[in-house]
């Protein structure tokens, strides 16, 4: 099968390509990627010799008509991923998860190739914390940021090709991933890097927001899953029952590092920060088998921890980077 990967050179991309290397050899992979500050090509170097690269952008109609007629599945990672750029500014946002999105949609549609869509538990809005229920399939969207909205409207576009065109579509929601190779700017990796250099790590607002954690093998895995065992048409939502406040994802870094447990700053609250994500992915379970095997976060964040103490090549410029923009944001 010929599979053009789309943002492989980001976090959740890079890592897909890798283990699909391992689990499935026989898949040939092109990646897809215009290498934004997001990227970073050293992910992607153990394979290197094994994958076609192309830098190119989503949004550019005349390349993504070459590269979707020349495969048979596109796997669509790409996207611009933070909420704290898109409050700052959005429009990338929209010209890659939206303009991007319909590129993708209207080559596929031409070409008659089958698409797996990625997006996020984001598109559902936010939980109260003392609410029982959890996000699932039949959840309308209601998305709070710039990021959120521009990933909603890209799954609307999936849905509205599937039922218009016939296209041949699924789609996964996930919630946070957490794994080695992701950027210094979100919330994990930006600590365990702070405090690799010993800065304390950044707490935004109370601290009382919930994520629902999962490792990014087991999204990864959940997509192959899905792409192999899921039925055309539908949407997945992809979650390990792994939620945590930020408090306590903190508390647990500064002890897997070292640090006492005060060892942490409070810092200006993100605007409209989304208070609670919670994912029910028993359908996913159901119809495909896949479980989550990453079960405890302690011990898949020390791995994690030891990754980014292994690799500072890997961060060291983007850090400082990522940090100069926080600094602008007053975070
Ligand atoms: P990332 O920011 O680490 O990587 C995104 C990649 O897309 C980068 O390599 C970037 O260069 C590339 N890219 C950006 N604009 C592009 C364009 N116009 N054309 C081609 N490539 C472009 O993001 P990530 O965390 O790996 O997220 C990947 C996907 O998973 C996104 O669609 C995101 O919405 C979704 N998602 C992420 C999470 C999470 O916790 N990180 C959770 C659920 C869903
Ligand atoms: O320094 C920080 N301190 C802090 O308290 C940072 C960077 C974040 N936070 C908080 C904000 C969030 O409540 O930590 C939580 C996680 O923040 P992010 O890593 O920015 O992730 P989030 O906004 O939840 O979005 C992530 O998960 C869903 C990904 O970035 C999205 O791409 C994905 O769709």
């Amino acid at each position: 099968m010929r599979v053009l990967v789309t943002g492989g050179a980001g976090f959740i991309g890079s890592n897909f390509v890798l283990r699909i290397r391992q689990t499935r050899p026989d898949w040939q992979i092109t990646v897809l990627d215009s290498l934004t500050y997001a990227a970073n090509a050293d992910s992607l170097a153990p394979v290197a010799d094994e994958i076609e690269f192309v830098q190119g952008s989503i949004a550019d109609e005349v390349l993504i008509d070459r590269l979707v007629a020349a495969n048979d599945l596109v796997i669509h990672f790409a996207a611009e991923s933070h909420n704290d750029n898109s409050l700052d500014n959005p429009y990338p946002f929209v010209e890659t998860n939206v303009i991007g999105t319909f590129r993708i949609l209207e080559a596929v549609r031409k070409h008659g190739k089958r698409l797996h869509h990625i997006s996020t538990d984001e598109v559902y809005g936010d939980l109260e914390l003392d609410d029982p229920g959890r996000f699932s399939e039949t959840t309308p969207l209601n998305p709070s940021s710039p990021y959120s909205s521009t990933k909603a409207s890209a799954d609307l576009l999936v849905r509205a090709w599937i039922r218009s065109f016939d296209i041949t579509a699924t789609l996964s929601n996930c919630s946070n991933n957490y794994g080695p190779r992701q950027h210094v700017e979100k919330f994990i990796p930006r600590q365990i890097t702070g405090v690799l250099q010993g800065v304390k790590p950044k707490l935004y607002g109370s601290g009382e927001n919930v994520r629902d954690w999962i490792h990014v093998d087991d999204h990864n895995d959940a997509v192959v899953s899905i792409i192999e065992d899921g039925r055309p048409g539908e949407t997945y939502l992809i979650g390990a029952d792994g939620e945590q406040n930020n408090r306590e994802i903190i508390a647990l870094l500064l002890e897997l590092m070292g640090k006492p447990a005060d060892w942490f700053e409070h810092v200006n609250d993100r605007p409209g920060h989304d208070l609670r994500y919670a994912i029910d992915s028993s359908k996913l379970r159901a119809e495909t088998g896949w479980l989550p095997r990453y079960s405890d976060i302690r011990s898949g964040l020390q791995a994690t921890i030891d990754w980014y103490a292994a690799n500072p090549t890997w961060w060291t410029s983007s850090k400082e980077a990522a940090e100069q923009v926080y600094t602008r944001l007053g975070r």
